[in-house]
């Protein structure tokens, strides 16, 4: 638990060294996190999917559990939905039960890797059934995205092949093309398909939109309602990602950002659990670049959503880890003196310029952290104002294992 008087110390300490408090506690307090609807429903591995208490029955109690993650951090207000995961009756009755609680529906998800036709893929699947009812139930989510208020369509396809020989790339990859065109002319104005791509898994000789360059290059041809979305867990080992995020940002294109994190492949961990160095390098890229006019616009545009499916954490305590772990690192890379840094960097001064950025990550953000809460006027601890309250019991009404992620 921060006190009052650590804080004044902080902001003591850091103004006189030049930093200016009250644009960085805007801009944390100005931050969307959306969460998705898929991280608070039972998931598991291919191996077991372990049964929680208190798990969401449908739609409708997985924005309750978002809003309860909402009222502790106040910055999740958006949640992102699955169909037809997600699918009722009266989508009307679900933005209004999602207005109740203080929510919007987020990005619209459409599911084209759960269906036995999809074994070998959905756009890019050799036959043309197949292809026409992927494509099919796209545009059944583009009309789900108008009826719930949605702006994004957001796809990840889990189309590729096994091995050498069972498919041909340049005919799946003219499929691909195709289909993604049809769907982008039935987008409505104003609104965005963010386009995310992922080495292997479940597809483990090739993927279809593999990289980072691939899903690039699928959204130039279609247009700029089309972006590209980096999800954390979707990388070769090794592979830096900050300077993806950089590249795209500079190009115009980066749409959306899936926040988890990784050990070795999608672990789908909480967010920063893992290499929060990375995920504070990332921050640094999104929010420097929204302080240069080249890369504003794209800036303030990106989507923050998390991306998790949780498989042996208690749900909502997950989420509310994973937020909290993200306002760290941007309040960390809000410090970072950009000005001192450029200077390092013009001189050539590689010592200087890596010490500014470690310096920035090194420093303790939980004083700053906690005014911002404070004057949001929540608790400055929110997974503890979570655990103390009466919300975790209260789901366990629901049973247990009622309905899947
Ligand atoms: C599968 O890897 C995945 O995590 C993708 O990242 C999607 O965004 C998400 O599932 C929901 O389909
Ligand atoms: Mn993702």
């Amino acid at each position: 638990m921060v006190q009052q008087d650590e804080i004044a110390t902080w902001i003591k300490i850091h103004e006189a060294g030049g930093l200016n408090t009250q644009v960085v506690k805007d801009r944390l307090k100005n931050m969307i996190v959306e969460t998705p609807s898929w991280g608070y429903g039972d998931s598991g591995t291919r191996f077991k999917v372990f049964k929680q208490d208190g798990i969401p029955r449908n739609a409708y109690e997985k924005l309750e559990d978002a809003a309860e993650v909402q009222r502790v951090t106040g910055i999740c207000p958006r949640v992102a939905i699955h169909i037809p995961w997600d699918k009722v009756d009266d989508y009307g009755s679900l933005v209004r039960y999602a207005k109740d609680l203080g929510l919007g529906i987020g990005a619209v998800n459409p599911n084209l890797f759960q269906d036995d036709d999809y074994a070998l893929g959905s756009l890019c699947h050799p036959k043309l059934q197949v292809r026409r009812k992927a494509i099919d139930h796209m545009l059944e989510c583009i009309e789900v995205m108008e009826r719930v208020k949605s702006d994004v369509l957001s796809l990840w396809l889990a189309d590729g092949t096994n091995y050498p020989g069972q498919d041909d790339f340049r005919r799946r990859k003219k499929y691909l093309m195709e289909g993604l065109s049809e769907v982008y002319q039935a987008l409505p104005r104003d609104t965005r398909m963010l386009i995310e791509y992922k080495v292997f898994e479940p597809a483990f000789y090739h993927t279809d939109l593999a990289d980072w360059g691939m899903a690039y290059n699928y959204c130039l041809k279609l247009g700029e309602q089309a972006e590209v979305l980096v999800d954390l867990g979707h990388h070769a080992q090794g592979t830096n990602v900050p300077h993806i995020v950089a590249t795209l940002l500079d190009e115009g294109k980066l749409g959306g950002f899936h926040f988890n994190n990784r050990k070795y492949a999608d672990d789908d961990l909480m967010v920063g659990s893992i290499d929060p160095y990375e995920l504070f390098l990332i921050a640094y890229e999104l929010t420097a670049a929204e302080e240069d006019s080249h890369t504003t616009e794209c800036a303030r545009r990106v989507s923050y959503m998390i991306d998790q499916s949780h498989n042996i954490e208690s749900k909502i305590p997950a989420m509310i880890r994973s937020v909290m772990n993200i306002q760290t690192a941007f309040a960390k890379a809000l410090l970072v003196p950009r000005g001192q840094l450029e200077r390092a960097q013009e001189e050539g001064d590689v010592i200087r310029a890596e010490w500014l950025v470690k310096e920035a990550f090194e420093t303790d953000v939980r004083p700053l952290l906690s005014l911002v809460r404070q004057e949001m006027g929540l608790n400055p601890d929110p997974l503890k104002a979570y655990l103390d309250g009466s919300y975790g019991k209260k789901i366990l009404e629901r049973g247990t294992g009622k309905h899947g992620g």
